[in-house]
Protein backbone atom coordinates (compact mmCIF):
# COMPACT_ATOMS: atom_id res chain seq x y z
CA UNK A 1 0.00 0.00 0.00
CA UNK A 2 1.61 3.57 -0.95
CA UNK A 3 1.41 6.61 1.71
CA UNK A 4 -1.37 7.51 -0.25
CA UNK A 5 -3.54 4.47 0.17
CA UNK A 6 -2.68 4.33 3.52
CA UNK A 7 -3.57 7.95 4.23
CA UNK A 8 -7.29 7.80 1.70
CA UNK A 9 -8.03 4.58 3.90
CA UNK A 10 -7.84 6.29 7.17
CA UNK A 11 -10.29 9.14 6.10
CA UNK A 12 -12.80 6.50 4.69
CA UNK A 13 -12.49 4.97 8.22
CA UNK A 14 -12.51 8.65 9.89
CA UNK A 15 -15.64 9.23 7.11
CA UNK A 16 -17.12 5.62 8.46
CA UNK A 17 -16.80 6.60 11.84
CA UNK A 18 -19.15 9.68 11.69
CA UNK A 19 -21.43 8.12 9.91
CA UNK A 20 -21.79 5.84 12.36
CA UNK A 21 -22.37 8.82 15.20
CA UNK A 22 -25.22 9.70 12.65
CA UNK A 23 -22.82 12.86 11.67
CA UNK A 24 -23.84 14.78 8.13
CA UNK A 25 -21.82 16.28 5.68
CA UNK A 26 -18.97 15.33 6.86
CA UNK A 27 -18.71 12.23 5.91
CA UNK A 28 -19.40 12.57 2.50
CA UNK A 29 -16.29 15.34 2.41
CA UNK A 30 -13.78 12.98 4.21
CA UNK A 31 -14.79 10.27 1.54
CA UNK A 32 -13.96 12.92 -1.54
CA UNK A 33 -10.82 13.67 0.15
CA UNK A 34 -9.65 9.93 0.41
CA UNK A 35 -10.57 9.56 -3.16
CA UNK A 36 -8.38 12.53 -4.12
CA UNK A 37 -5.58 11.81 -1.76
CA UNK A 38 -5.09 8.16 -3.17
CA UNK A 39 -5.13 9.46 -6.62
CA UNK A 40 -3.30 12.12 -6.36
CA UNK A 41 0.11 11.96 -8.77
CA UNK A 42 2.84 13.48 -5.72
CA UNK A 43 3.73 11.40 -2.32
CA UNK A 44 1.06 13.02 0.44
CA UNK A 45 4.60 12.59 2.95
CA UNK A 46 5.99 15.01 0.52
CA UNK A 47 3.19 17.27 0.36
CA UNK A 48 2.79 17.15 4.22
CA UNK A 49 6.38 17.59 5.06
CA UNK A 50 6.40 21.11 2.84
CA UNK A 51 3.57 22.17 4.70
CA UNK A 52 -0.44 22.30 5.45
CA UNK A 53 -0.81 24.38 2.48
CA UNK A 54 1.24 22.05 -0.10
CA UNK A 55 -1.69 19.31 1.01
CA UNK A 56 -4.05 21.74 0.10
CA UNK A 57 -3.23 21.91 -2.93
CA UNK A 58 -5.13 18.26 -3.28
CA UNK A 59 -8.41 18.68 -4.86
CA UNK A 60 -11.18 18.74 -2.11
CA UNK A 61 -8.90 18.79 0.78
CA UNK A 62 -9.18 21.81 2.82
CA UNK A 63 -7.66 23.40 6.07
CA UNK A 64 -9.29 20.88 8.48
CA UNK A 65 -8.28 17.70 6.27
CA UNK A 66 -4.75 19.13 5.48
CA UNK A 67 -3.82 19.86 9.65
CA UNK A 68 -4.75 16.36 10.10
CA UNK A 69 -2.64 15.07 6.99
CA UNK A 70 0.46 16.82 8.72
CA UNK A 71 -0.21 15.63 12.60
CA UNK A 72 -0.50 12.17 10.86
CA UNK A 73 3.27 12.09 9.22
CA UNK A 74 4.31 14.51 12.20
CA UNK A 75 2.84 12.30 15.51
CA UNK A 76 2.32 8.96 13.71
CA UNK A 77 -1.83 8.85 14.30
CA UNK A 78 -4.66 11.56 14.37
CA UNK A 79 -5.88 12.27 17.41
CA UNK A 80 -10.00 13.16 16.53
CA UNK A 81 -9.59 9.86 14.27
CA UNK A 82 -7.92 7.78 17.57
CA UNK A 83 -11.03 8.99 19.76
CA UNK A 84 -13.37 8.08 17.23
CA UNK A 85 -11.93 4.59 17.18
CA UNK A 86 -12.49 4.19 21.32
CA UNK A 87 -15.75 5.01 21.21
CA UNK A 88 -16.51 2.72 18.46
CA UNK A 89 -13.41 -0.35 18.58
CA UNK A 90 -14.16 -2.28 15.47
CA UNK A 91 -12.56 -3.81 12.14
CA UNK A 92 -14.97 -0.79 10.27
CA UNK A 93 -12.94 -1.35 6.64
CA UNK A 94 -13.69 -5.31 7.32
CA UNK A 95 -17.35 -5.10 8.81
CA UNK A 96 -18.27 -2.73 5.95
CA UNK A 97 -16.85 -4.80 3.24
CA UNK A 98 -19.95 -7.28 3.91
CA UNK A 99 -22.62 -6.60 1.84
CA UNK A 100 -25.66 -4.02 3.09
CA UNK A 101 -23.84 -3.80 6.30
CA UNK A 102 -22.82 -0.15 6.68
CA UNK A 103 -21.29 2.31 9.12
CA UNK A 104 -24.96 2.76 11.09
CA UNK A 105 -25.37 -1.55 11.12
CA UNK A 106 -21.76 -1.82 12.32
CA UNK A 107 -22.94 1.09 15.43
CA UNK A 108 -25.92 -0.58 16.18
CA UNK A 109 -24.35 -4.44 16.49
CA UNK A 110 -21.45 -3.26 18.14
CA UNK A 111 -24.06 -1.63 21.03
CA UNK A 112 -26.44 -4.49 20.97
CA UNK A 113 -23.80 -7.47 20.62
CA UNK A 114 -20.09 -6.29 21.25
CA UNK A 115 -19.79 -7.32 17.18
CA UNK A 116 -16.27 -6.18 16.03
CA UNK A 117 -14.96 -8.20 13.51
CA UNK A 118 -15.86 -10.41 10.69
CA UNK A 119 -15.67 -13.34 12.60
CA UNK A 120 -17.71 -11.88 15.24
CA UNK A 121 -19.98 -11.01 13.01
CA UNK A 122 -20.66 -14.13 11.27
CA UNK A 123 -21.18 -15.93 14.71
CA UNK A 124 -23.77 -13.76 15.26
CA UNK A 125 -25.69 -14.55 12.33
CA UNK A 126 -25.42 -17.86 12.53
CA UNK A 127 -26.20 -18.46 15.96
CA UNK A 128 -29.70 -16.28 15.60
CA UNK A 129 -28.89 -13.06 17.63
CA UNK A 130 -28.86 -10.44 14.99
CA UNK A 131 -32.28 -10.81 14.69
CA UNK A 132 -33.05 -10.09 18.20
CA UNK A 133 -31.45 -6.62 17.75
CA UNK A 134 -34.44 -4.06 17.25
CA UNK A 135 -34.47 -2.76 13.39
CA UNK A 136 -33.00 -5.80 12.07
CA UNK A 137 -35.06 -9.10 11.19
CA UNK A 138 -34.62 -12.60 9.86
CA UNK A 139 -34.30 -11.79 6.50
CA UNK A 140 -31.15 -9.29 7.28
CA UNK A 141 -29.29 -11.89 9.70
CA UNK A 142 -29.37 -14.53 6.47
CA UNK A 143 -28.57 -12.09 4.18
CA UNK A 144 -25.19 -11.28 6.24
CA UNK A 145 -24.67 -14.92 6.81
CA UNK A 146 -24.70 -15.07 3.67
CA UNK A 147 -22.48 -12.69 2.37
CA UNK A 148 -19.51 -12.85 5.09
CA UNK A 149 -17.86 -15.50 3.25
CA UNK A 150 -18.09 -13.17 0.07
CA UNK A 151 -16.52 -10.15 2.09
CA UNK A 152 -13.75 -12.29 3.29
CA UNK A 153 -12.89 -13.88 0.10
CA UNK A 154 -12.88 -10.24 -1.65
CA UNK A 155 -10.42 -9.02 0.74
CA UNK A 156 -7.82 -11.91 0.51
CA UNK A 157 -5.77 -11.49 -2.60
CA UNK A 158 -5.16 -13.97 -5.40
CA UNK A 159 -2.36 -16.54 -4.52
CA UNK A 160 0.11 -15.86 -7.58
CA UNK A 161 0.10 -19.88 -8.35
CA UNK A 162 -3.68 -19.42 -8.77
CA UNK A 163 -3.11 -16.45 -11.34
CA UNK A 164 -0.12 -16.47 -13.44
CA UNK A 165 -2.08 -19.43 -15.33
CA UNK A 166 -4.90 -17.45 -16.08
CA UNK A 167 -2.89 -14.66 -17.31
CA UNK A 168 -0.67 -16.99 -19.42
CA UNK A 169 -4.10 -18.40 -21.34
CA UNK A 170 -5.05 -14.66 -21.90
CA UNK A 171 -1.17 -14.24 -23.47
CA UNK A 172 -1.68 -16.68 -25.37
CA UNK A 173 -5.05 -16.34 -26.49
CA UNK A 174 -4.52 -12.68 -27.57
CA UNK A 175 -1.05 -13.38 -29.29
CA UNK A 176 -3.30 -15.58 -31.76
CA UNK A 177 -4.95 -11.97 -32.67
CA UNK A 178 -3.99 -10.76 -36.03
CA UNK A 179 -4.80 -7.32 -34.44
CA UNK A 180 -2.02 -7.71 -31.62
CA UNK A 181 1.48 -6.63 -32.29
CA UNK A 182 2.79 -7.76 -28.54
CA UNK A 183 0.99 -8.84 -25.48
CA UNK A 184 2.65 -9.10 -22.26
CA UNK A 185 1.50 -8.77 -18.31
CA UNK A 186 2.26 -5.68 -16.07
CA UNK A 187 1.70 -5.19 -12.67
CA UNK A 188 2.33 -7.43 -9.68
CA UNK A 189 1.68 -10.63 -11.87
CA UNK A 190 4.94 -9.59 -13.40
CA UNK A 191 6.95 -8.69 -10.78
CA UNK A 192 5.94 -12.48 -9.57
CA UNK A 193 4.37 -11.03 -5.72
CA UNK A 194 3.49 -14.09 -3.95
CA UNK A 195 -0.32 -12.45 -4.32
CA UNK A 196 -1.74 -10.89 -6.93
CA UNK A 197 -4.47 -7.89 -6.38
CA UNK A 198 -5.48 -8.42 -10.34
CA UNK A 199 -4.02 -9.11 -13.48
CA UNK A 200 -2.76 -6.50 -15.56
CA UNK A 201 -2.71 -6.80 -19.59
CA UNK A 202 -1.14 -4.76 -21.67
CA UNK A 203 -1.28 -5.24 -25.43
CA UNK A 204 0.10 -3.14 -28.63
CA UNK A 205 -2.21 -2.81 -31.46
CA UNK A 206 -3.33 -0.21 -33.65
CA UNK A 207 -6.77 -1.21 -33.63
CA UNK A 208 -7.51 -1.28 -30.12
CA UNK A 209 -11.28 -1.68 -30.56
CA UNK A 210 -10.70 -5.32 -32.16
CA UNK A 211 -8.16 -6.16 -29.06
CA UNK A 212 -10.94 -5.35 -26.38
CA UNK A 213 -14.26 -6.93 -28.87
CA UNK A 214 -11.53 -10.28 -28.83
CA UNK A 215 -10.52 -9.52 -25.11
CA UNK A 216 -13.96 -9.42 -23.95
CA UNK A 217 -14.69 -13.21 -25.81
CA UNK A 218 -12.22 -14.99 -24.34
CA UNK A 219 -13.49 -18.21 -23.55
CA UNK A 220 -11.78 -18.12 -19.90
CA UNK A 221 -14.03 -14.74 -18.83
CA UNK A 222 -16.74 -15.66 -17.15
CA UNK A 223 -17.96 -11.76 -16.92
CA UNK A 224 -17.23 -8.64 -17.80
CA UNK A 225 -16.96 -5.83 -15.99
CA UNK A 226 -16.10 -3.02 -18.43
CA UNK A 227 -15.29 -2.62 -21.96
CA UNK A 228 -14.08 0.68 -23.74
CA UNK A 229 -12.25 1.78 -26.17
CA UNK A 230 -9.07 0.78 -25.54
CA UNK A 231 -9.66 -0.91 -21.77
CA UNK A 232 -11.51 -3.99 -20.55
CA UNK A 233 -11.48 -5.50 -17.36
CA UNK A 234 -13.42 -8.86 -16.87
CA UNK A 235 -13.54 -11.91 -14.19
CA UNK A 236 -12.18 -15.03 -15.09
CA UNK A 237 -12.17 -18.12 -12.03
CA UNK A 238 -13.30 -15.00 -9.36
CA UNK A 239 -10.16 -13.22 -10.42
CA UNK A 240 -10.26 -9.47 -11.99
CA UNK A 241 -8.50 -9.19 -15.84
CA UNK A 242 -7.61 -5.55 -16.53
CA UNK A 243 -6.51 -5.30 -20.14
CA UNK A 244 -4.97 -1.80 -21.79
CA UNK A 245 -4.32 -1.24 -25.27
CA UNK A 246 -1.66 1.16 -25.90
CA UNK A 247 -0.44 2.13 -29.60
CA UNK A 248 3.01 0.03 -30.59
CA UNK A 249 5.90 2.77 -29.96
CA UNK A 250 4.55 3.60 -26.64
CA UNK A 251 4.44 -0.28 -25.30
CA UNK A 252 7.52 -0.31 -23.50
CA UNK A 253 6.90 2.77 -21.30
CA UNK A 254 3.43 1.43 -20.65
CA UNK A 255 4.46 -2.10 -19.56
CA UNK A 256 7.53 -0.17 -17.20
CA UNK A 257 4.54 2.24 -15.80
CA UNK A 258 1.93 -0.62 -15.42
CA UNK A 259 4.78 -3.01 -14.33
CA UNK A 260 5.12 -0.95 -11.29
CA UNK A 261 5.36 -1.07 -8.38
CA UNK A 262 4.68 2.85 -7.57
CA UNK A 263 7.35 3.46 -5.50
CA UNK A 264 9.88 1.79 -7.59
CA UNK A 265 8.46 4.07 -10.06
CA UNK A 266 8.55 7.65 -8.77
CA UNK A 267 12.01 6.78 -8.27
CA UNK A 268 13.45 6.37 -11.46
CA UNK A 269 11.32 9.31 -12.75
CA UNK A 270 13.23 11.39 -10.12
CA UNK A 271 16.48 9.86 -11.66
CA UNK A 272 14.47 11.00 -15.25
CA UNK A 273 14.35 14.75 -13.82
CA UNK A 274 17.32 15.03 -12.57
CA UNK A 275 18.68 14.31 -16.57
CA UNK A 276 15.96 17.22 -17.68
CA UNK A 277 13.86 14.07 -18.72
CA UNK A 278 10.13 13.34 -18.96
CA UNK A 279 9.01 9.98 -17.72
CA UNK A 280 5.28 9.05 -18.25
CA UNK A 281 3.33 6.06 -19.38
CA UNK A 282 3.97 7.31 -22.65
CA UNK A 283 7.81 7.71 -23.06
CA UNK A 284 10.27 9.59 -22.39
CA UNK A 285 10.47 12.83 -23.39
CA UNK A 286 13.37 15.65 -24.06
CA UNK A 287 11.63 18.43 -22.70
CA UNK A 288 14.12 20.95 -22.70
CA UNK A 289 12.93 23.25 -25.65
CA UNK A 290 9.23 23.06 -24.14
CA UNK A 291 7.57 26.01 -22.28
CA UNK A 292 4.99 23.87 -20.16
CA UNK A 293 5.92 20.33 -19.92
CA UNK A 294 2.42 19.18 -17.92
CA UNK A 295 0.17 21.43 -20.46
CA UNK A 296 0.56 17.71 -22.49
CA UNK A 297 1.83 14.32 -21.40
CA UNK A 298 3.63 13.76 -24.47
CA UNK A 299 4.81 17.68 -24.67
CA UNK A 300 8.82 17.74 -26.06
CA UNK A 301 10.69 15.44 -28.10
CA UNK A 302 10.63 11.77 -27.85
CA UNK A 303 13.62 9.76 -26.52
CA UNK A 304 11.61 6.54 -25.84
CA UNK A 305 9.10 4.22 -25.44
CA UNK A 306 9.00 1.20 -27.55
CA UNK A 307 10.80 -1.09 -26.06
CA UNK A 308 11.25 -1.13 -22.02
CA UNK A 309 15.03 -1.60 -22.31
CA UNK A 310 15.32 1.88 -24.49
CA UNK A 311 13.05 3.56 -21.20
CA UNK A 312 15.37 2.93 -18.43
CA UNK A 313 18.53 3.29 -21.36
CA UNK A 314 16.85 6.88 -21.62
CA UNK A 315 17.59 7.78 -18.12
CA UNK A 316 21.40 6.27 -18.01
CA UNK A 317 19.70 3.17 -16.21
CA UNK A 318 20.09 -0.54 -16.98
CA UNK A 319 16.76 -2.43 -17.51
CA UNK A 320 15.75 -3.82 -13.80
CA UNK A 321 14.41 -7.21 -13.72
CA UNK A 322 10.64 -6.45 -12.67
CA UNK A 323 10.82 -8.87 -9.79
CA UNK A 324 13.23 -6.78 -8.04
CA UNK A 325 11.36 -3.39 -8.99
CA UNK A 326 10.54 -2.82 -5.27
CA UNK A 327 12.38 0.23 -4.16
CA UNK A 328 14.43 -2.00 -2.34
CA UNK A 329 18.21 -1.11 -3.28
CA UNK A 330 17.51 -1.49 -6.95
CA UNK A 331 17.86 1.75 -8.47
CA UNK A 332 20.98 2.28 -6.15
CA UNK A 333 22.60 -0.78 -7.58
CA UNK A 334 21.23 0.15 -11.23
CA UNK A 335 23.25 3.67 -10.95
CA UNK A 336 26.57 1.37 -9.29
CA UNK A 337 26.56 -0.82 -11.75
CA UNK A 338 25.89 -3.59 -8.94
CA UNK A 339 22.73 -5.34 -9.79
CA UNK A 340 22.36 -9.01 -9.57
CA UNK A 341 22.78 -11.04 -12.80
CA UNK A 342 19.46 -13.11 -11.12
CA UNK A 343 19.09 -16.92 -11.56
CA UNK A 344 17.28 -18.16 -14.20
CA UNK A 345 15.34 -21.43 -14.62
CA UNK A 346 17.76 -22.72 -17.03
CA UNK A 347 19.97 -22.89 -14.28
CA UNK A 348 17.93 -25.38 -11.87
CA UNK A 349 19.90 -28.86 -12.96
CA UNK A 350 17.41 -30.83 -10.01
CA UNK A 351 14.85 -30.90 -7.72
CA UNK A 352 15.95 -31.43 -3.65
CA UNK A 353 12.61 -32.21 -2.03
CA UNK A 354 9.77 -34.63 -3.62
CA UNK A 355 7.52 -37.38 -2.61
CA UNK A 356 6.12 -40.36 -4.05
CA UNK A 357 3.22 -42.47 -2.48
CA UNK A 358 5.38 -44.32 -0.46
CA UNK A 359 4.19 -41.25 1.88
CA UNK A 360 1.72 -38.78 1.06
CA UNK A 361 2.70 -38.16 -2.58
CA UNK A 362 0.11 -40.03 -5.27
CA UNK A 363 2.12 -41.51 -8.13
CA UNK A 364 4.75 -43.91 -7.57
CA UNK A 365 8.72 -43.91 -7.43
CA UNK A 366 8.98 -44.83 -11.20
CA UNK A 367 6.62 -41.78 -12.09
CA UNK A 368 8.37 -39.67 -10.27
CA UNK A 369 11.39 -40.28 -11.86
CA UNK A 370 10.56 -40.17 -15.11
CA UNK A 371 8.78 -37.12 -14.54
CA UNK A 372 12.21 -35.86 -13.41
CA UNK A 373 13.73 -36.90 -16.85
CA UNK A 374 11.60 -35.56 -18.86
CA UNK A 375 12.66 -32.18 -17.43
CA UNK A 376 16.06 -32.64 -18.35
CA UNK A 377 17.62 -32.73 -14.91
CA UNK A 378 20.88 -34.04 -13.52
CA UNK A 379 19.92 -35.29 -9.99
CA UNK A 380 16.85 -35.67 -7.81
CA UNK A 381 16.48 -36.67 -4.27
CA UNK A 382 13.09 -38.53 -2.86
CA UNK A 383 12.39 -37.22 -0.17
CA UNK A 384 9.49 -39.03 1.40
CA UNK A 385 7.73 -38.08 5.05
CA UNK A 386 9.41 -39.59 8.12
CA UNK A 387 6.83 -39.95 11.05
CA UNK A 388 6.28 -37.11 13.59
CA UNK A 389 4.73 -34.53 14.80
CA UNK A 390 2.61 -32.84 12.59
CA UNK A 391 2.09 -35.68 10.23
CA UNK A 392 -1.55 -35.99 10.02
CA UNK A 393 -2.97 -39.67 9.05
CA UNK A 394 0.43 -41.33 9.88
CA UNK A 395 1.69 -40.66 6.18
CA UNK A 396 4.93 -40.85 7.91
CA UNK A 397 7.89 -43.70 7.41
CA UNK A 398 9.46 -45.78 9.77
CA UNK A 399 13.07 -45.71 9.97
CA UNK A 400 12.84 -49.26 8.61
CA UNK A 401 10.41 -48.14 5.89
CA UNK A 402 13.13 -45.04 4.97
CA UNK A 403 16.08 -47.89 4.62
CA UNK A 404 13.90 -50.02 2.56
CA UNK A 405 12.60 -46.98 0.14
CA UNK A 406 16.23 -46.03 0.13
CA UNK A 407 17.25 -49.49 -1.06
CA UNK A 408 14.59 -48.88 -4.23
CA UNK A 409 15.89 -45.68 -4.94
CA UNK A 410 19.66 -47.33 -5.49
CA UNK A 411 18.18 -50.29 -7.51
CA UNK A 412 16.19 -47.32 -9.14
CA UNK A 413 19.63 -45.20 -10.29
CA UNK A 414 21.08 -48.31 -12.37
CA UNK A 415 18.33 -47.44 -15.52
CA UNK A 416 17.82 -43.66 -15.20
CA UNK A 417 19.55 -41.55 -16.81
CA UNK A 418 20.06 -39.05 -13.67
CA UNK A 419 20.97 -39.30 -10.81
CA UNK A 420 19.02 -40.24 -8.00
CA UNK A 421 19.41 -39.26 -4.39
CA UNK A 422 17.84 -41.26 -1.69
CA UNK A 423 16.44 -39.01 1.22
CA UNK A 424 13.68 -37.92 4.07
CA UNK A 425 11.81 -35.17 5.15
CA UNK A 426 11.92 -35.37 8.68
CA UNK A 427 10.22 -33.07 10.98
CA UNK A 428 11.57 -30.42 12.83
CA UNK A 429 9.76 -30.44 16.54
CA UNK A 430 9.32 -27.75 18.54
CA UNK A 431 12.28 -27.40 20.23
CA UNK A 432 14.10 -28.06 16.53
CA UNK A 433 14.84 -31.75 16.91
CA UNK A 434 14.60 -34.64 14.48
CA UNK A 435 12.95 -37.84 15.05
CA UNK A 436 14.65 -39.82 12.98
CA UNK A 437 17.16 -42.29 14.25
CA UNK A 438 21.03 -40.63 13.51
CA UNK A 439 22.12 -44.12 12.07
CA UNK A 440 20.07 -43.85 9.27
CA UNK A 441 20.14 -39.95 8.80
CA UNK A 442 23.51 -40.28 8.28
CA UNK A 443 23.19 -43.24 5.64
CA UNK A 444 21.19 -40.96 3.76
CA UNK A 445 21.93 -38.73 0.58
CA UNK A 446 20.04 -35.73 1.64
CA UNK A 447 17.97 -34.57 4.70
CA UNK A 448 15.40 -32.08 4.42
CA UNK A 449 14.37 -31.11 8.04
CA UNK A 450 11.08 -28.87 8.23
CA UNK A 451 8.32 -27.75 10.31
CA UNK A 452 4.98 -28.87 10.04
CA UNK A 453 3.70 -27.73 13.93
CA UNK A 454 4.20 -25.62 16.43
CA UNK A 455 3.85 -22.64 14.44
CA UNK A 456 2.55 -20.51 16.98
CA UNK A 457 5.39 -20.33 18.81
CA UNK A 458 7.02 -16.44 19.80
CA UNK A 459 9.74 -15.30 17.26
CA UNK A 460 12.69 -16.09 20.00
CA UNK A 461 11.45 -19.53 20.68
CA UNK A 462 10.77 -20.13 16.76
CA UNK A 463 14.30 -18.73 16.31
CA UNK A 464 16.23 -20.94 18.50
CA UNK A 465 14.38 -23.54 17.06
CA UNK A 466 15.45 -23.59 13.38
CA UNK A 467 18.82 -22.83 14.97
CA UNK A 468 18.54 -26.18 16.63
CA UNK A 469 17.56 -27.74 13.48
CA UNK A 470 20.05 -26.25 10.73
CA UNK A 471 23.18 -27.07 13.35
CA UNK A 472 22.40 -30.60 13.24
CA UNK A 473 24.64 -32.49 11.80
CA UNK A 474 22.79 -34.97 9.59
CA UNK A 475 20.51 -31.96 8.14
CA UNK A 476 21.22 -30.72 4.78
CA UNK A 477 18.24 -28.64 4.16
CA UNK A 478 15.91 -26.54 5.98
CA UNK A 479 12.31 -27.02 4.38
CA UNK A 480 10.06 -24.77 3.80
CA UNK A 481 11.42 -22.54 7.01
CA UNK A 482 8.52 -21.08 8.41
CA UNK A 483 5.95 -23.40 7.77
CA UNK A 484 3.73 -20.47 5.85
CA UNK A 485 0.39 -21.28 3.99
CA UNK A 486 -0.47 -18.82 1.95
CA UNK A 487 -4.05 -16.82 2.76
CA UNK A 488 -4.27 -19.67 5.07
CA UNK A 489 -1.60 -19.17 8.18
CA UNK A 490 1.13 -16.65 8.77
CA UNK A 491 3.66 -19.28 9.39
CA UNK A 492 6.53 -18.85 11.83
CA UNK A 493 7.66 -15.38 12.77
CA UNK A 494 11.80 -15.80 12.80
CA UNK A 495 15.01 -13.80 12.58
CA UNK A 496 15.78 -15.31 9.59
CA UNK A 497 19.05 -13.06 9.61
CA UNK A 498 20.37 -15.15 12.79
CA UNK A 499 18.93 -18.65 11.05
CA UNK A 500 20.96 -17.85 8.13
CA UNK A 501 23.64 -17.30 9.82
CA UNK A 502 23.87 -20.42 11.74
CA UNK A 503 23.06 -22.15 8.53
CA UNK A 504 25.98 -20.67 6.06
CA UNK A 505 28.12 -21.80 9.39
CA UNK A 506 26.76 -25.64 9.20
CA UNK A 507 26.48 -25.59 6.01
CA UNK A 508 22.88 -26.18 5.70
CA UNK A 509 20.81 -24.74 2.64
CA UNK A 510 17.62 -22.92 3.04
CA UNK A 511 14.86 -23.91 1.29
CA UNK A 512 12.89 -21.67 -1.26
CA UNK A 513 9.63 -24.10 -1.29
CA UNK A 514 8.49 -23.58 -4.62
CA UNK A 515 4.84 -24.95 -4.18
CA UNK A 516 2.55 -22.06 -4.58
CA UNK A 517 0.45 -22.48 -1.90
CA UNK A 518 4.23 -21.96 0.74
CA UNK A 519 6.98 -19.90 -1.46
CA UNK A 520 8.58 -20.12 1.65
CA UNK A 521 11.22 -18.70 2.06
CA UNK A 522 9.52 -15.66 0.73
CA UNK A 523 11.49 -13.37 -1.69
CA UNK A 524 12.30 -10.69 0.58
CA UNK A 525 13.09 -13.48 3.31
CA UNK A 526 15.63 -15.01 0.89
CA UNK A 527 17.28 -11.95 0.41
CA UNK A 528 17.86 -11.32 3.80
CA UNK A 529 19.28 -15.13 3.79
CA UNK A 530 21.48 -14.92 0.79
CA UNK A 531 22.56 -11.80 2.40
CA UNK A 532 23.70 -12.89 5.73
CA UNK A 533 25.77 -15.93 3.42
CA UNK A 534 23.85 -18.44 3.59
CA UNK A 535 23.11 -21.23 0.57
CA UNK A 536 19.47 -21.40 -0.65
CA UNK A 537 17.32 -23.79 -2.72
CA UNK A 538 14.56 -23.74 -4.52
CA UNK A 539 12.49 -27.14 -4.13
CA UNK A 540 9.11 -28.16 -5.81
CA UNK A 541 7.95 -30.64 -3.02
CA UNK A 542 6.39 -31.78 -5.46
CA UNK A 543 3.61 -34.87 -4.59
CA UNK A 544 2.52 -35.37 -8.51
CA UNK A 545 4.54 -35.16 -11.48
CA UNK A 546 2.89 -31.93 -12.42
CA UNK A 547 4.02 -30.18 -9.65
CA UNK A 548 7.70 -30.25 -10.64
CA UNK A 549 6.70 -27.60 -12.83
CA UNK A 550 6.18 -25.19 -9.55
CA UNK A 551 10.03 -24.58 -10.29
CA UNK A 552 9.29 -21.72 -11.96
CA UNK A 553 7.62 -20.01 -8.88
CA UNK A 554 10.56 -21.35 -6.75
CA UNK A 555 13.05 -19.03 -9.42
CA UNK A 556 10.97 -15.73 -9.82
CA UNK A 557 10.69 -16.31 -5.96
CA UNK A 558 14.81 -16.46 -5.79
CA UNK A 559 15.21 -13.60 -7.89
CA UNK A 560 12.52 -11.53 -5.91
CA UNK A 561 15.41 -12.40 -3.18
CA UNK A 562 18.21 -11.03 -5.23
CA UNK A 563 19.75 -14.48 -5.96
CA UNK A 564 22.28 -15.44 -8.70
CA UNK A 565 23.18 -18.86 -9.78
CA UNK A 566 25.84 -18.95 -7.65
CA UNK A 567 23.61 -18.71 -4.34
CA UNK A 568 21.57 -21.60 -5.73
CA UNK A 569 22.58 -25.20 -4.70
CA UNK A 570 20.27 -27.01 -7.04
CA UNK A 571 22.03 -24.90 -9.97
CA UNK A 572 25.19 -26.45 -9.02
CA UNK A 573 26.95 -29.22 -11.06
CA UNK A 574 26.70 -32.85 -9.39
CA UNK A 575 29.97 -33.46 -7.84
CA UNK A 576 29.61 -29.55 -5.85
CA UNK A 577 26.04 -30.62 -4.90
CA UNK A 578 27.25 -33.59 -3.40
CA UNK A 579 30.27 -31.93 -1.70
CA UNK A 580 27.87 -29.61 -0.07
CA UNK A 581 26.09 -32.60 1.23
CA UNK A 582 28.92 -34.39 2.33
P1 LIG B 1 -1.92 -5.62 -7.24
O1 LIG B 1 -2.75 -5.68 -8.47
O2 LIG B 1 -2.62 -5.03 -6.07
O3 LIG B 1 -1.33 -6.95 -6.89
O4 LIG B 1 -0.66 -4.66 -7.49
P2 LIG B 1 -0.17 -3.98 -8.82
O5 LIG B 1 1.23 -3.53 -8.57
O6 LIG B 1 -0.40 -4.86 -10.00
O7 LIG B 1 -1.06 -2.68 -8.90
P3 LIG B 1 -2.23 -2.24 -9.89
O8 LIG B 1 -2.90 -3.39 -10.55
O9 LIG B 1 -3.09 -1.33 -9.08
O10 LIG B 1 -1.48 -1.35 -10.95
C1 LIG B 1 -0.47 -1.89 -11.77
C2 LIG B 1 0.70 -0.99 -11.82
O11 LIG B 1 0.36 0.19 -12.55
C3 LIG B 1 1.21 -0.49 -10.49
O12 LIG B 1 2.20 -1.32 -9.95
C4 LIG B 1 1.76 0.89 -10.82
C5 LIG B 1 0.96 1.34 -12.00
N1 LIG B 1 -0.13 2.28 -11.67
C6 LIG B 1 -1.44 2.04 -11.80
N2 LIG B 1 -2.16 3.10 -11.47
C7 LIG B 1 -1.29 4.05 -11.10
C8 LIG B 1 -1.43 5.38 -10.61
O13 LIG B 1 -2.52 5.93 -10.46
N3 LIG B 1 -0.28 6.04 -10.31
C9 LIG B 1 0.94 5.46 -10.48
N4 LIG B 1 2.04 6.15 -10.17
N5 LIG B 1 1.09 4.22 -10.90
C10 LIG B 1 0.00 3.51 -11.23
CA1 LIG C 1 -2.41 -5.72 -10.65
CA1 LIG D 1 -4.90 -3.41 -12.28
ZN1 LIG E 1 7.57 -32.07 1.55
Amino acid sequence: MSRNDEVASLFEEFADLLEAKDVEYKPNTYRRAAENIRAHARPVEELAAEGEDAVGEIQGVGEAISAKVVEYFETGEIGELEELREELPVDMAGLTSVEGVGPKTVASLYEALGVTTLDELEAAAEEGRIREVSGFGPKTEENIRENVPFARRAQERERLGDARPLADDALSYLREEDAVERADVAGSIRRWRDTIGDVDVLVASAEAGAVVDAFVDWPAASGVIEAGESKASVRSNGVRVDLRVVDPAEFGAALQYFTGNREHNRRVRNVAIERGLKMNEYGVFDVSEVEDPDADQRAGERVAGETEESMYDAVGLPLIPPEIREDAGEIEAAREGTLPTLVERSDVRGDLHTHTDWSDGRYSLGEMVAAAEERGYDYYAVTDHATGPGMVGGVGLSDDELREQADAVETATADADLELLPGVEANVDAEGGVSVGDDLLAELDIVVASPHAALGQDRETATERLVTAVEHPSVDVLGHPTGRLINERPGLDVDVERVAAAAAEAGTALEINADPARLDLRGELARVAIEAGATVVTNTDAHAPGGLDYVRYGVHTARRGWCEADDLLNARSVEDLRSFLH
